[in-house]
């Protein structure tokens, strides 16, 4: 393999993501907060983590969970205060543990004083901060679909224009073409890596470039709209205002910066991430993709294992050696990894050790979710008005337009909701999971009971303990130079539902073999290996074979002959 890249000092790291909100409340309001995750940072540098990214912290009115800022230069109360924020920097610094913060600059809050100047004089110099477009024959300037349904412009009352928004309307988008407002945004960019943040998760930022007129395109569904994503992929011209973020902020304070593209051409990849890059990483969505369905949640194909892995494979594929992308199962925005990623057999906490192993020693950045350490799942509602996202009573919504009865969209919804990632982290087997005192903002999904971290602590055989010892091979002195940056090869893919890959150099061949099939499978190693890791007693070595019952999971070094 040719080697392309240089050595950074985040690859052999890995990274977790606070959903701030529901990790952990320090004061009994419901709400997750800032000194809750103070409380916590030992337990995440226990885990083996070395880069937190927190969801979005700042001021917002919550339309859409904090990715609606009305002020980025504060800290919403409901989080705490700048102190706190300030402590928690010092704290994570103690340890080791890098931050970042969520990057929302494609929109802010239409609370933000800016769009409220706007709104009050569009034609002003705060109008020119945003996009206020004259209507085409008493119809919206163009027939794009907003993210979360509904046309993406809001008539301004009064007058004959209409403002932009891609996400909610609740969330306007700021105008980059205008330079003022990116002079605005780089100067808040650096305030924040003044204060010593190692970088930042980049929100959504495929959207700030918008084509000039806004063309209309052939309509895609039958409310004679487009998705907004549409003009993302034809326009051209994003690199210039990305090679000024990385120039007028990132660089200055060498900043690590995750980014969260979509409907990137293919052959940008290297301009966009990598030393030369706008950005550090990006997350691989192939697996995700892969999954999604084309007019919404409710038509997205079911669970297919060879869909799935084959998503993996060929991202691993083009990838090794060249870039380095970060490796999730889920997020905020996705269901729980445990749910989603394994046929029904197979959930449970084998299944969610099994899903652990393949991931996180893929090439690239391992970087979890929180909850997922535990193997926490999708949570049930029982009504629509259960679920706060935005996004899920939108796709609750077009499953019934489509001819779904309430009971089935409601089953789309369990499958599919982004609220499936955002209950309450469960610490504990106490009320509320131990996550709040008081009355947590948001249902807690009965199975904290069982599922806890807890409880998981004092057992040997947790999916915790399996994500310590998984974490701390991928760093091992021994191990760690293979793991970050030995060769991805597939293995076994003839055999059934085995998910199977090398990671080797020169001096090591380390093979990671997992049984996502029912039955028990024999691999033919053809040579003698030593186990690293196994995540039950039966899976096992015999002579030179590798013996996995269903769910079993095994991480084995292949010796030298002789
Ligand atoms: O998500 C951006 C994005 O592309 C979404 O459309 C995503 O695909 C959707 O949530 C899937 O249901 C980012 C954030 O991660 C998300 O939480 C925000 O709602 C969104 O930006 C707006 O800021
Ligand atoms: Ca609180």
């Amino acid at each position: 393999m040719v080697f392309g890249m240089k050595k950074q000092w985040w690859h052999g790291k890995a990274a977790y993501q606070i959903y701030p909100k529901s990790f952990r409340d320090s004061n009994g309001d419901g709400i997750g907060d800032i000194r809750g995750i103070i409380e916590k940072l030992d337990y995440l540098k226990g885990l083996g983590i070395d880069i937190i990214w927190i969801s979005p912290i700042y001021q917002s009115p919550f339309v859409d969970q904090g990715y609606d800022i009305s002020d980025y230069y504060e800290i919403d109360p409901a989080f705490g205060t700048m102190d706190d924020f300030d402590e928690l920097m010092r704290e994570a610094k103690k340890r080791d543990i890098h931050i970042l913060m969520d990057l929302v600059i494609n929109h802010c809050s239409d609370k933000h004083e800016w769009f409220q100047k706007a709104l009050a004089d569009p034609q002003g110099e705060y109008g020119g901060y945003f996009y206020f477009e004259k209507g085409k024959d008493g119809k919206a300037p163009s027939n794009y679909r907003s993210y979360f349904g509904g046309s993406t412009w809001e008539p301004v009352p009064g007058t004959d224009l209409y403002y932009l928004h891609f996400f909610a309307k609740e969330q306007p988008d700021l105008n980059w073409e205008n330079k003022k407002v990116r002079e605005e945004l780089f100067r808040m960019v650096n305030w924040w890596l003044d204060k010593g943040l190692a970088g930042f998760r980049i929100d959504a930022i495929m959207n700030i470039k918008k084509e000039a007129g806004f063309p209309d395109y052939e309509p895609d569904g039958s409310d004679g709209l487009v998705r907004c994503s549409r003009m993302v992929e034809e326009v051209k011209g994003i690199g210039e205002f990305l090679g000024e973020l990385k120039r007028e902020a990132f660089a200055k304070h060498d900043a690590f910066t995750v980014a969260e593209v979509f409907n990137m051409r293919k052959e940008e990849l290297k301009e966009f991430i990598g030393e030369e890059g706008h950005f550090s990483t990006m997350f691989d969505f192939a697996a995700l993709d892969a999954m999604a369905g084309g007019h919404g949640w409710y038509d997205a194909p079911g669970y297919d294992f060879f869909r799935w892995r084959k998503a993996i494979f060929d991202a691993q594929k083009k990838y090794q050696g060249e870039v380095f992308l970060a490796n999730i199962i889920e997020n905020h925005d996705e269901p729980r990894g445990a749910s989603t990623y394994l046929p029904d057999y197979a959930q449970n906490d084998e299944g969610a050790k099994m899903l652990a192993t393949t991931s996180i020693l893929l090439w690239g950045l391992p970087f979890l979710y929180q909850g997922q350490e535990i193997g926490m799942t999708n949570c049930r509602m029982k009504d629509i008005e259960d679920y706060d996202d935005i996004d899920t009573r939108n796709q609750y919504q077009i499953a019934r337009e489509a001819g779904l009865s309430k009971e089935e969209a409601l089953q789309v919804c369990y499958k599919h909701s982004r609220d499936n990632a955002r209950t309450p982290m469960q610490w504990s087997g106490e009320a509320n999971a131990g996550f709040t005192t008081g009355r947590p903002w948001m249902k807690v999904n009965p199975n904290y009971a069982e599922k806890n971290v807890e409880a998981q602590e004092k057992d040997a055989f947790s999916v915790l303990t399996y994500y310590k010892k998984l974490l701390a091979l991928r760093k091992a002195e021994k191990y760690g130079e293979v793991f970050t940056y030995g060769d991805f090869r597939p293995d076994y893919e003839g055999e059934g539902m085995i998910f199977s890959y090398h990671r080797s150099n020169e001096k090591q061949d380390v093979l990671i073999a997992a049984n996502f099939g029912r039955e028990r499978a024999e691999l033919e190693l053809g040579q003698q290996g030593e186990m690293l890791l196994q995540n039950q007693d039966t899976v096992s070595l015999d002579g030179g074979k590798l013996i996995l019952p269903s769910c079993g999971a095994a991480v084995v070094e292949l010796l030298p002959e002789g």
